[in-house]
């Protein structure tokens, strides 16, 4: 009887874990708003920035909400890393994609992985959140001026492979983009994370993939 109850118990009370990848060029702040992340939602708080060195690798961090296990990824982003992050695709349920809104002279190199982000087959129905990070900072640009430069880019890029050779897959390209939800956040003083948060765990709820099944199981 005890392990009967006991079962249901925890059958009752058990928490379904999603996982969310973190990812971005080296410098974006990805491991800085990782650490924010831990900072609001555990007791125990994350690195303060001037802890925080560069992602070899990656970081990751848990945070337990009513009902959800939240579990992040922070993937490093420098050149030669870049190249691992399709191998968390296939058991991701969310993807955060941060840019670094103040660093105007990375934002096309920016863009370039992003768009290879978007078009990965294996996360095409995977939900997307495009993170403007640093809106502190008075260089930074708006969310709005984000979203524009990005599909302005876009744009250059669809021209120029009119001239040249054929853009694949460009139409769930621009199904992604005309849906693409983008946020603006301060990873350094916290302003826009817990809405972030909410963004990936409402979105992670209605995600098509099996919950349980998430990266490391
Ligand atoms: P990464 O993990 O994406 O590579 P980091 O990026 O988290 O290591 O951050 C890279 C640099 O950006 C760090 O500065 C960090 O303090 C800064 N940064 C991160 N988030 C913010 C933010 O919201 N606002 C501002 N103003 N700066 C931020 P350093 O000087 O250590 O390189
Ligand atoms: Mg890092």
């Amino acid at each position: 009887m005890y392990h009967l109850l006991k079962g249901l118990h925890e059958h009752l009370t058990r928490k379904e874990e999603f996982s969310v990848i973190i990812i971005g060029l080296d410098g974006a702040g990805k491991t800085t708003l990782l650490e924010k992340i831990k900072t609001l939602y555990n007791e125990t708080p994350g690195l303060t920035p001037d802890k925080i060195g560069p992602t070899v690798g990656q970081n990751t961090g848990t945070v337990t909400l009513p009902s959800t296990i939240l579990q992040f990824w922070d993937l490093g982003g420098q050149r030669g890393i870049r190249n691992i992050w399709h191998k968390y695709y296939d058991d991701c349920h969310a993807v955060a994609y941060v840019i670094d809104a103040e660093d105007r002279e990375r934002l096309s190199e920016g863009w370039e992985v992003f768009d290879s982000v978007l078009s990965a087959p294996q996360i095409l129905n995977v939900p997307l959140l495009l993170v403007a990070n640093k809106q502190d900072s008075p260089n930074a640009l708006s969310v709005e001026e984000i979203r524009q430069d990005y599909e302005d880019w876009h744009q250059r890029k669809v021209e120029s492979a009119r001239r040249s050779a054929r853009y694949e897959g460009e139409a769930d390209r621009r199904d992604r983009i005309a849906s693409l939800d983008v946020m603006g956040i301060s990873a350094i003083d916290g302003t826009g994370v817990k809405a972030a948060v909410d963004w990936l765990f409402i979105r992670v709820q209605n995600s098509r993939r099996d919950p349980q099944k998430g990266i490391g199981r």
